[in-house]
């Protein structure tokens, strides 16, 4: 039977082969061969790791990169780094220090391969798939568990085929492509897929236009996307010195997928996300006129040599309007140092930018939060209400060429009005700039290299057998789309504290509620919390703390309409039950501060028979589905997956 590209990679990686490709939705294992880290996620990452106990990892490739929390507004940050680089060292990874770049961006140059399984325990790892692999965002856990060689298990999933036809016209460029996608797909149009991309416009995309459409579908909740590995991959690996790793990589002719949706490249036109969501998208000429304070250019999505040399032929011999701050972080070391060999960097300065360090910064919020009420204009994957720092701030997410021209023009422009595009030539061999990369010890050095806690570790919150009985409050109703930024927000004041749960609960759900963690805490007499969610609760980033943070809060359950993937198994890896609702009009019947019950849910789920939520309030009880594999349901039982593989994580 021909295969399409997902189905090959997958079937060429199942732990154990099977005599059929396994069904949509049956749970699969995965070998994994490549892994990477960034530090928000990682710290966590490698403690569970070194509960584990192993000596090395067991990977092809692990690589524990530096990007996220680069402020070092203290000790804490730098840290974790000490703690990261220790570990790597010590257990067979490689390091990326400080300022070498976003993980995203420096793995597609330096270390992704066609053909490969990668996960990363940060959303944006399908940044890869722009090379040909199968790359997925993943749970810290899950990462730590591969890294020992472990399966990584998810649910097998469709395959859409995005059928691209034509070429991109001028001004146009790959983000105009994905927020297309997301414009006719929306947020969870992509929940339980993979988005393959096929047909004659592929081949007018370069890789790093590729890795823009692959790095943004994690904004439609799919498990991945995927570009076929052809001849423009081959060039850009040769470019890197890296040709050796190139293979084919493509569908099997007459290969099937379970839909289809068209793209015409040339009838594109320059798109922009609106505030607060990246699939509420407009063409950039129907907001045109809108007066911009900040323009913010980089990360894991648009920070290439090619997205920089781009902005910089624009700026050229111009001036930044004097209303716009324009901030630019190259998205790796590689970048900054090409773009300074060829002179494009002083064309930058020239024009008045503020340039950054090649890491996430204003992305995560590092920095960089706009005025108060500002509109910024920004060339990243995400627009949640507050990310940026500012509550009120307006976050559009644009092109290169979009932000670019409204950093010139000082209002919202259509890129089209400016003249002509810039031509840019990319070059033949890339200067290969890995002097901030750091090798791991020999397996006989590593004895003695010894692993550096700070004292921002804090232990490990832990989880206990699930109880015949569970009993709580439903602290918080929340509505659709809750983002993990809802849950665990991130920015410059928060996330130095990634290792330090106790800390960070104090800033669970503030958004919706300011006295969330509060409200747990008496809710712990009536036996804990349940929180009460809507559709595609938990989308957005991988970070395992939008669960453990919970977990640490007596949260017991989280009852939606639907959940997003990575959200849905770190609930499950951290020993919260994830419900969903039977009829999604039960959740119209719960009000905040109801106490609910599931009774016998042990049973129930060993038994695999019905389970109901009952309100004590209005004495009902609503049906929920716990469509948990068997694997889910032992972790579930047993209380997570740290106590399912008996691992005690705590420092
Ligand atoms: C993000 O873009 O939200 C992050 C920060 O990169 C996260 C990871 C994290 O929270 O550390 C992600 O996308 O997974
Ligand atoms: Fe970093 Fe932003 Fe990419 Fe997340 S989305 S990895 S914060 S650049």
């Amino acid at each position: 039977m021909p295969l399409n590209l997902t189905q090959k990679i997958i079937a060429a990686h199942l732990y154990t082969p099977a005599v059929r490709l396994p069904l949509p939705g049956e749970e699969i294992q995965l070998r994994i061969d490549q892994t990477l880290t960034q530090d928000a996620t990682g710290t966590m990452a490698y403690l569970e790791f070194e509960a584990m106990g192993a000596a090395r990892v067991k990977t092809e490739l692990s690589v524990a990169y530096i990007d996220h929390n680069t402020l070092q507004t203290g000790f804490e940050n730098a840290d974790d780094h000490r703690f990261i680089q220790s570990v790597a060292k010590k257990r067979g990874l490689i390091f990326s220090r400080p300022g070498n770049g976003i993980c995203h961006q420096v793995h597609l140059e330096r270390f992704g391969i066609p053909g490969k399984t990668l996960i990363g325990s940060d959303s944006h790892t399908p940044t890869g798939g722009g090379l040909g692999m199968l790359a997925m965002g993943a749970g810290g856990l899950d990462v730590a568990v591969a890294m020992g060689g472990g399966a990584y298990c998810i649910p097998m999933p469709k395959v859409t085929q995005i059928h691209l036809t034509g070429a991109l016209q001028p001004w146009v460029s790959a983000k105009d492509v994905i927020l297309e996608v997301l414009r006719r797909l929306s947020v969870k149009g992509g929940v339980g897929r993979v988005m393959e991309y096929t047909g004659p416009g592929v081949a007018t995309l370069s890789v790093p236009e590729r890795a823009t459409i692959t790095n943004m579908g994690a904004e439609l909740g799919a498990t991945t996307s995927i570009f076929p590995s052809d001849d423009i991959t081959r060039a850009f690996l040769k470019a890197q010195e890296r040709e050796k790793d190139w293979t084919a990589q493509a569908a099997d002719a007459g290969a099937t997928y379970d839909d289809t949706l068209e793209i015409d490249l040339s009838a594109l036109v320059p798109l922009a996300a609106l505030p607060h969501m990246p699939d509420n998208v407009k063409p950039v000429a129907e907001i045109a006129g809108l007066p911009v304070d900040q323009v913010c250019i980089g990360s894991c999505t648009n920070s290439s040599l090619q997205d920089m040399l781009k902005v910089a032929a624009i700026l050229r011999g111009k001036k930044v309007h004097p209303r716009v701050s324009l901030t630019i972080s190259p998205g790796s070391m590689q970048v900054f140092g090409m773009l300074a060999e060829g002179g494009a960097l002083a064309d930058i300065i020239a024009a008045g930018a503020r340039v950054l360090e090649c890491a996430c910064g204003p992305c995560i919020g590092m920095g960089q939060s706009p005025s108060s009420g500002a509109v910024s204009l920004r060339t990243f994957n995400r627009n949640f209400e507050g990310r940026s720092g500012t509550a009120d701030a307006g976050v559009y997410l644009v092109s290169p060429e979009v932000a670019v021209a409204a950093a010139l023009t000082g209002v919202i422009t259509d890129p089209r009005t400016l003249g002509d595009a810039p031509h840019i030539t990319l070059p033949d061999a890339f200067r290969l700039g890995d002097n901030l990369l750091e090798f791991p010890a020999t397996p006989e050095e590593a004895d003695a290299v010894e692993v550096l806690y700070g004292p921002n570790i804090k232990p490990f919150p832990a989880s206990s057998a699930l109880p015949e009985s569970l009993t709580g409050v439903a602290v918080l109703k929340a509505g659709d789309n809750i983002t993990t930024d809802h849950i665990m927000p991130a920015g410059a004041k928060i996330l130095p504290y990634r290792s330090n749960i106790p800390f960070l609960s104090q800033f669970c759900f503030r958004q919706l509620d300011e006295d969330f963690a509060a409200h747990c805490e008496s809710a712990r007499a009536l036996g804990g919390t349940f929180i009460v969610g809507g559709t595609n609760y938990g989308q957005g980033s991988s970070r395992e703390h939008a669960a453990l943070v919970p977990l640490y809060l007596g949260v017991k359950a989280v009852v939606a309409k639907s959940f997003a993937r990575i959200h849905k198994a770190n609930l499950i890896n951290a020993g919260i039950l994830p419900l969903t609702f039977a009829q999604e009009s039960d959740y119209d019947k719960i009000q905040q501060g109801d106490q609910l019950a599931l009774t016998s849910v042990r049973a129930a789920l060993t038994d695999d028979t019905a389970l109901t939520l009952t309100n004590t309030r209005t004495g009902e009880a609503y049906p929920v589905v716990t469509d948990y594999t068997p694997r889910q349901t032992a972790i579930l039982l047993a209380g997570g997956l740290l106590p399912y593989t008996n691992l005690d994580a705590r420092v």
